[in-house]
């Protein structure tokens, strides 16, 4: 699907209204201070970046909830600017990298990516399902629902009809759930959606779990793959720094392995590594976060290890 010579575009989003712990905004700048577009360059990629979004009309201010929705306007808004930004970067035959930033942001990338490739399907890697209606949510952190936003379940808010719901339940599969709220249970069942838990990656294996959950979304290898990486689908001990860790994640070689077999694939057209947040550890387990967030992009990139 990529043209020659291959080119990704990194597309950095600091951005944090998504959910109420400041500091994920500031992940995507770290992700590149780490050296992540030289380490891609190295990998024989021709690499894109100019600058990180500033969302800068975009106000912060005078953004009262809709519901329980918090931040609805201006993360609505965000997302519509990313899914411009990765759209229009697809549709140049570039592979769209975008780093977050909270999850909320994916509303935007998948956005993006289902405008140039309708029939893609998309890889949720996660703790969480991040598919809570304006209905289920306890939170209101819209960084909890952007699948949900995605498939057109739950209320229509005004504010999100930017968003074509496009995306079937039968094309999104998830891996390293292990933090779902009973709401979203229900929802998993009702929509018959494809979910690989950290019991099935015990039960299975990763290598077993990638297979089932590609042969689920993507049965002939021949559809266009959206990968969106929350690093919280990872043990707290491989990244500590991220808004909500929950134990009994997958180890670094899991979370690895993942990227390493959707890029063999071939099918891969964009990337979305979101939730890295600077300002939740101690310095080094920072820097082993941001580290894991470059090492997670070069994998899905290509990078092998002998
Ligand atoms: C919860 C909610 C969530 C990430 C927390 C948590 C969602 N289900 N996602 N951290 N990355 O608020 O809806
Ligand atoms: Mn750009
Ligand atoms: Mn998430
Ligand atoms: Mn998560």
């Amino acid at each position: 699907f990529i043209s020659n010579p291959k080119t990704v575009a990194i597309v950095g989003c600091p951005f944090s209204g998504g959910q109420g712990k400041p500091g994920v905004d500031h992940g995507p700048i770290r992700l590149v201070e780490e050296g992540l577009p030289k380490q891609l360059e190295e990998l024989g990629w021709k690499v894109h970046f100019d600058g990180h979004h500033q969302f800068e009309e975009i106000s912060a201010e005078n953004d009262p909830p809709i519901g329980k929705l918090k931040n609805p306007r201006c993360v609505s808004r965000v997302c519509e600017a990313v899914a411009k930004a990765v759209g229009d970067h697809a549709k140049k035959g570039q592979l769209p990298l975008t780093l977050g930033g909270d999850h909320s942001l994916a509303m935007g990338t998948i956005s993006g990516t289902l405008d140039q490739y309708p029939d893609a399907c998309v890889v949720w890697v996660d703790a969480h399902a991040d598919i809570n209606t304006p209905e289920t949510t306890d939170s209101g952190n819209i960084h909890g629902m952007p699948v949900s936003f995605l498939l057109g379940l739950g209320e229509k808010i005004p504010e999100f009809s930017w968003i074509k719901p496009t995306l079937k339940p039968s094309r999104l599969v998830y891996i390293g759930l292990r933090d779902v709220d009973a709401g979203e249970k229900r929802i998993l069942k009702e929509n018959g959606i494809k979910a690989f838990s950290m019991h099935e990656v015990d039960k299975y294996g990763i290598g077993k779990v990638v297979e089932m959950a590609l042969d689920h979304v993507n049965p002939n290898r021949d559809r266009p793959i959206h990968l969106s990486f929350d690093v919280d689908a990872l043990d707290p001990t491989v990244a500590p720094s991220t808004g909500t860790p929950v134990r009994g994640g997958l180890t670094f070689r899991e979370g690895h392995y993942i990227c390493e077999e959707i890029y063999e694939t071939g099918c891969l057209v964009a990337v979305d590594i979101m939730e890295v947040n600077p300002s939740l550890a101690e310095p080094d387990a920072v820097k082993q976060t941001v580290a894991v967030g470059c090492s997670l992009a070069r994998s899905a990139l290509g990078e092998t290890l002998l």
